[in-house]
């Protein structure tokens, strides 16, 4: 088998995903995703630019070399345009040699160890009692595990807090956002200390601090949420400087979670290696696709850190039905985020994935189980986007 052509799709049914459709001679396609939330045309330029001419009259099974050779044969390595598109290239052959086998993926990387996969989903509010009863409605649909991010009392607007509530983009970007964090470590202990009076210890509860805390603020956060025993505290700081997580880890038994803007095994070694994270939040499109990801899966589990991937509304339909293949598969797998795309979306990527008894499973259809319905996502053209920035209350630039 060889590949034959391959092309890019940009597309907007709700929000821009931009999506990988690889041809092969014997009729079989696959498809992979690489939307890169705020910079999607400058993936789709070096796929179409570099990548795709590189492709043609190779052997799609192929995946380690294809792999290799689009890393290291660039010579430039890792960000995160570079490894969105090696990503949606390396899912879209998994996907050809699971159509080519007949197969679901999962059986190609090990087959199912486990009958389902926990998911996680968002729940928001304005303030607590809001987002405590938003809290409720999840745990009615039968979710195991719920994420709660609440307004700030003094803030406008905050991370994760929407008008809308079961379907909204966590990334709106609207007039700059402003940030306290002496406001917010004041507030978040309390949100959690009501859900757990409510709702009992059994739910598990998570939460995103979305990089806006130092180390030693991080601590604290850890030390107050204690009693309230979190699955995990997310992206507490920045993780350019993975030494940082040594001091919050010294401090706090509640459980990290850090990675969902890694691009590769390096962004991690030291979280992984001195046991600074519980879980690492790298997914298929970001990580470089199923074949690094297998990788560095093998290697956190030799450290006790197990996987929780990135699952927001910005990761297409192709790379949730991937990463849910991964999911099953992987020994150390922890929890998959799960967030529900807008009715457009799931029309335009009909999945073989559903959410059934408490789990997400993967389906039955061979390759990832995910298609792309050209005809109508024509009808929704690319918009241009950003994500949201924040500031201080003093204006100074900060993290969002
Ligand atoms: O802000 O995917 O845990 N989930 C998240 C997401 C990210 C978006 C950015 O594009 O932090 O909501
Ligand atoms: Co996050």
């Amino acid at each position: 088998m060889k590949i034959k052509d391959a092309k890019v799709f940009v597309c907007s049914p709700g929000r821009n995903f931009v999506t990988l459709k690889i041809y092969t001679d014997e009729g079989i396609y696959g498809l992979g995703d690489c939307t890169l939330n705020g910079r999607e045309l400058a993936v789709a330029s070096y796929l179409t630019d570099h990548l795709i001419p590189c492709l043609i009259g190779r052997d799609p099974f192929q995946t380690e070399d294809i792999w290799q050779y689009l890393y290291r044969g660039a010579y430039w390595r890792k960000g995160p345009v570079t490894m969105s598109a090696i990503a949606a290239v390396d899912m879209a052959l998994w996907d050809i040699k699971g159509k080519a086998l007949n197969t679901p993926l999962y059986n190609l990387l090990g087959g199912k160890s486990r009958t389902g996969v926990m998911v996680y989903g968002h729940a928001n509010g304005r303030d607590i009692p809001e987002t405590v009863d938003e809290v409720g409605k999840f745990i009615e649909m039968g979710y195991l595990a719920v994420r709660a991010q609440s307004g700030v009392p003094g803030l406008p607007g905050t991370y994760g807090v929407s008008k809308d509530k079961m379907f909204y983009e966590p990334a709106e970007r609207g007039p700059e956002n402003v940030w306290c964090s002496e406001k917010y470590l004041l507030q978040a202990p309390k949100l959690f200390e009501a859900l757990r009076l409510r709702y009992g210890d059994d739910v598990h509860l998570l939460h995103d601090a979305h990089h806006r805390l130092t180390p030693i603020q991080a601590a604290r956060l850890g030390k107050d949420l204690e009693p309230f025993h979190l699955f995990w505290l997310e992206d507490a700081v920045t993780a350019e400087l993975q030494e940082g997580f040594r001091l919050i880890r010294q401090h706090t038994t509640t459980p990290l979670a850090v990675g969902e803007i890694f691009d590769t095994v390096w962004d991690a070694n030291l979280l992984i290696t001195e046991q600074l994270i519980d879980y690492l939040r790298m997914t298929v499109v970001r990580g470089g696709g199923i074949t690094p990801l297998k990788k560095i899966a093998a290697f956190a589990e030799m450290y006790h850190v197990q996987t929780g991937c990135h699952g927001a509304t910005d990761l297409s339909p192709v790379t949730m039905g991937a990463a849910l293949h991964f999911d099953i598969s992987v020994s150390n797998f922890g929890i998959q985020e799960y967030m529900r795309h807008a009715k457009e979306t799931d029309e335009v990527f009909p999945h073989a994935y559903f959410f059934k008894d408490s789990y997400l499973h993967p389906g039955e259809k061979p390759g990832h189980g995910v298609e792309y319905d050209e005809k109508l996502a024509a009808k929704f053209p690319y918009e241009r986007a950003y994500l949201p920035v924040n500031r201080k209350l003093d204006g100074t630039m900060w993290n969002w």
